[in-house]
């Protein structure tokens, strides 16, 4: 029997005649007997006429019985949206009814898509019914993500309250941070930005009632985690909830915040700088040691007597707010003070070794990589430069951190890029043996937050087209920007070469001089197998944020939609292959196999920095603007400071 086609388009037709009215079944069917290829078809054929007939009606009262599943349907079809937004084969061989039905299924609901920048047509009518399409599918997007953001939390709640981090497969905390909570501090400003009041109420009040006494009793903690987590969690808890008057509204904010007087926070990270404050006092140079005793308030070197450069090169975001807020200097200077003395180092176009002495204050070792232990350092150039530019510290000008910055950018371009084969992704590769050694095409994951550190400096976190307008870009700026754009899409292709839709924590990238068969990422339809390289030992991935973290600041920035759908479309693959069941979301062990092995953790930033900047990239971008906060490491957001509010930081908090 031949098989009577009916095309997409026939349905699309359909459609697009019946827009704004319901239509029968009956009317469905008698339509498309008297107006579509049927009619012609059956005209020469009996038989075919009726079975064409009898089909038309299953096929009908399928389309009916479809429509009146409603929002089970809905939902099932969200389910079926794989990582890259296409209908997924759920398994093979279900058979002609799971065919029928997916011949049926409507289209996925996918949130709109925005048209390009400047293209959304001169019809201001249209280009208002597109915004409004625009705000309702970002609030839909929202939504799901503060929904992850509580699973996560209920699940540390339930089974790790008070522990640094939770475990979701045993369902216990550990405390792997030094035990201060990490976790409740690290989330608290990202349920502020949610709106999400209980949980403001749950973490405040652990914070007023539990923390004193951790602080008290607990042992080691590492002076770089335990700043830009807790210490910045707290300085903008404090920030976000209105300072002292405990009034919100300049941040962008609609929600009154609950929990305990905003004071809290700001005593509560004074008494954790204070005990911290001996790894700078302690050390014979400017750079501070690696280790902290709380209740001893005593510091010392890590074991090899080294520490990360940056570590000690971020922790004056949160520092130096300190000091404005208390009105006390000494947080700042001593800051500050390593920031001075790594402006008198010797460098290699601005590039720097990752590890550095405290004893003789040099760099130890030839090792420069924008990966773990020396990517925050040129994330703090520019970070630091635009916190307190328009302020100065103590007066003195903090220009050189530009330079530092912009010498450092070269050299990346010069040493550090490279363009993979077959394909082209440019990457940032490392020099494990310094300036006279060879370039090793290897990026961590912890690198993709240079997209977004890139598009910081290049428009001072104005939108490009104001920054444009405004005349303030300049050739290089430029360049930085599109440079943060390709990095962005590396990044981005990192999570969709895999089998997941997830990144592994390291790739390689195929070369002239580099190349290892057999360790490719897995999605077959991702045309870049071939340019990444995925060893074995690579393959986890430990819920990081940087990726997103560069999405949302270069959203922010290019406001091109593409961006939100990269976004959406890990937040996805985190949803389906990272998510526990009885709460909580679990590292995995190999984002390259179905399914995915799963590790027994949940680390802070994931309800600290990740969620937090999917949550912000789906949203308004008055919302914390980029030209008036700057995030620290953590993604904790510290207001930008400027000459004549410096008497008054919480101004900037409370003008609405
Ligand atoms: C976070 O603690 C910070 O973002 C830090 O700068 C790098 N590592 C983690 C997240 O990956």
């Amino acid at each position: 029997m031949a098989v009577l086609p009916i095309t997409s388009h026939d349905l699309q037709s359909d459609y697009d005649n019946a827009k704004f009215r319901r239509r029968s079944a009956f009317k469905v069917i008698t339509q498309a007997v008297l107006t579509s290829n049927v009619r012609r078809n059956c005209g020469s054929c009996g038989v075919g006429k009726l079975l064409a007939l009898l089909m038309i009606a299953g096929l009908a009262f399928l389309t009916v019985a479809h429509t009146n599943s409603g929002i089970s349907a809905a939902s099932e079809i969200v389910q079926h949206i794989n990582v890259r937004g296409e209908e997924k084969v759920i398994t093979e061989g279900h058979g002609n009814a799971e065919l029928l039905k997916r011949f049926w299924r409507k289209p996925p609901r996918l949130p709109p898509r925005l048209p390009p920048h400047g293209k959304a047509g001169n019809n201001s009518l249209a280009a208002e019914a597109h915004n409004q399409q625009h705000i309702l599918g970002s609030a839909v997007r929202q939504n799901k993500v503060a929904e992850a953001f509580r699973h996560a939390w209920t699940g540390y709640k339930n089974y790790a309250m008070g522990s640094d981090e939770l475990m979701p497969l045993s369902k216990r905390g550990v405390d792997g941070l030094g035990g201060l909570g990490a976790t409740i501090v690290d989330s608290l400003d990202t349920a502020m930005i949610m709106g999400l009041n209980d949980i403001v109420q749950e973490a405040g009040y652990w914070i007023e009632k539990k923390l004193p006494e951790r602080l008290n009793e607990k042992g080691q903690v590492n002076l770089f985690e335990t700043t830009i987590r807790v210490l910045g969690g707290l300085l903008s808890a404090y920030c976000l909830s209105g300072g002292e008057n405990g009034t919100t509204g300049g941040w962008g904010s609609r929600t009154r915040l609950d929990g305990p007087n905003p004071a809290i926070y700001l005593e509560r990270a004074q008494d954790l700088a204070d005990r911290l404050m001996v790894a700078f006092t302690s050390s014979p140079t400017p750079i501070p040691y690696s280790d902290v005793i709380l209740r001893e308030r005593s510091a010392h070197p890590a074991p090899d007597g080294l520490s990360s450069t940056s570590e000690v090169s971020s922790l004056q975001l949160e520092f130096w707010y300190l000091s404005k807020l208390s009105g006390n200097p000494k947080y700042g200077d001593a800051a500050m003070h390593v920031l001075e003395h790594l402006k008198t180092l010797p460098k290699f176009e601005g590039l720097v070794p990752i590890y550095i002495s405290p004893h003789s204050g040099h760099f130890s070792g030839q090792n420069i990589r924008l990966g773990s232990r020396g990517d925050s350092y040129y994330e703090y150039l520019v970070k630091v430069w635009l916190q307190q530019r328009g302020a100065g510290h103590g007066g003195s000008d903090v220009s050189y951190l530009r330079e530092m910055y912009d010498e450092a950018i070269k050299g990346v371009k010069n040493r550090l890029i490279q363009k993979s084969i077959p394909k082209g992704l440019v990457f940032v590769g490392e020099l494990p043996s310094g300036e006279d050694g060879s370039f090793y095409p290897k990026m961590d994951h912890l690198v993709c937050f240079l997209p977004g550190t890139l598009a910081l400096g290049a428009t001072r976190g104005l939108t490009k087209q104001r920054a444009m307008e405004e005349g303030l870009m300049t050739i290089e700026d430029i360049e930085n920007l599109k440079l943060a754009e390709d990095i962005m899409k590396t990044c981005y292709e990192m999570y969709s070469v895999t089998t997941t839709g997830l990144a592994p924590e390291i790739a390689h990238f195929h070369t002239k001089e580099f190349y290892e068969d057999g360790l490719q990422g897995g999605n077959k339809s991702s045309e870049f197998l071939g340019d990444i390289i995925i060893r074995y030992a690579d393959r986890h991935n430990l819920l990081r944020p940087e990726t997103v973290e560069s999405l949302f600041v270069l959203h922010r920035i290019t406001q091109d939609p593409k961006y939100l759908e990269w976004g959406w479309q890990i937040f996805q693959a985190f949803e389906s292959h990272t998510k526990v069941d009885s709460g909580g979301y679990s590292s995995l062990n190999d984002v390259t196999i179905l399914p995915p092995p799963r590790r027994d953790k949940m680390e802070t930033f994931f309800l600290g920095e990740t969620l937090k900047y999917l949550y912000l990239l789906f949203g308004d971008s008055n919302v914390l603007p980029l030209d008036k906060f700057v995030f620290n490491t953590e993604a904790h957001p510290l207001p930008i400071i400027r000459k004549g509010v410096e008497n008054d930081l919480t101004t900037q908090t409370q003008a609405s």
